[in-house]
């Protein structure tokens, strides 16, 4: 009875993490996995220089491109396993609350989003939510409290035509040592219409931009009392500025 009451116990403890697996268009739900290069289990990829940081190791990828139009609110939906919380009562879906954090979301212009490779793809940076020093809430704090929802507005200006979607929760709860920061990342297969005509100044690539010791990466997230609130202090630019139209 112990012994099975400890590798249960280790079971959840090593699996309090999370996987972004659904798209939504204007409020519209594409469906669990469609459109999407997603992880097929919810470890995080430890490794910036992984080809599995651009997004996530690899496991299911779908053959539909999403429709959409510039400006569209896309939400992204995060949960603790694929399809949603692990058993019932589940106190670590969408994700354990300890896995504080960012959310950083990038776009890609590609020839076609179901073919690309994301390891070559351009990124640049549409949305992030930090850390706000003062109510001292992580974009992961928003996520749960959204039930794993990530939303945002495609920007109005991008050119028509195919992209790649990286969403990227960053869980910084172990990032005081190299290494510790676990990246929950996939991507989704976009086509955009109704779009402008403006071009992105510059572009990232992943693996490539993020580096391991950054302080944005490798930092420690608990202040003078323990707590996860980085002592106050603002989080560190963490990608590229954002793209504005
Ligand atoms: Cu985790």
């Amino acid at each position: 009875m112990n012994l099975l009451l400890s590798i249960w116990a280790l079971a959840l403890s090593a699996n309090a993490h999370c996987i972004f697996q659904k798209l939504t268009v204007n409020g519209a739900d594409q469906g669990l996995l469609t459109g999407l290069r997603a992880p097929s289990n919810n470890n995080p990829v430890q490794d910036v220089t992984s080809s599995s940081i651009t997004c996530g190791a690899a496991g299911s990828t779908s053959n539909t491109v999403i429709n959409v139009k510039a400006g569209d609110e896309i939400g992204a939906w995060y949960q603790h396993i694929i399809g949603g919380a692990q058993g019932s009562n589940d106190a670590d879906n969408p994700i354990a609350s300890s896995h504080k954090g960012p959310i950083t979301v990038y776009l890609a212009s590609v020839n076609n989003a179901a073919t690309a490779t994301a390891a070559t793809a351009d990124w640049f940076k549409i949305y992030d939510d930090n850390f706000n020093p003062s109510t001292k809430t992580w974009g992961v704090d928003n996520m749960i409290a959204a039930n794993g929802w990530v939303k945002f507005k495609l920007p109005t200006c991008i050119a028509n035509g195919d992209y790649l979607l990286r969403v990227e929760t960053l869980a910084l709860h172990s990032a005081y040592s190299q290494g510790g920061a676990q990246f929950y990342t996939s991507c989704a297969q976009l086509r955009v219409s109704g779009g402008g005509s403006t071009q992105p100044s510059s572009t990232v690539r992943f693996p490539g931009y993020y580096s391991a010791t950054s302080p944005d990466i490798m930092i420690n997230i608990y202040g003078a009392t323990g707590q996860p609130d980085n002592n106050g202090k603002t989080y560190p630019a963490h990608g590229p500025a954002l793209f504005t139209c």
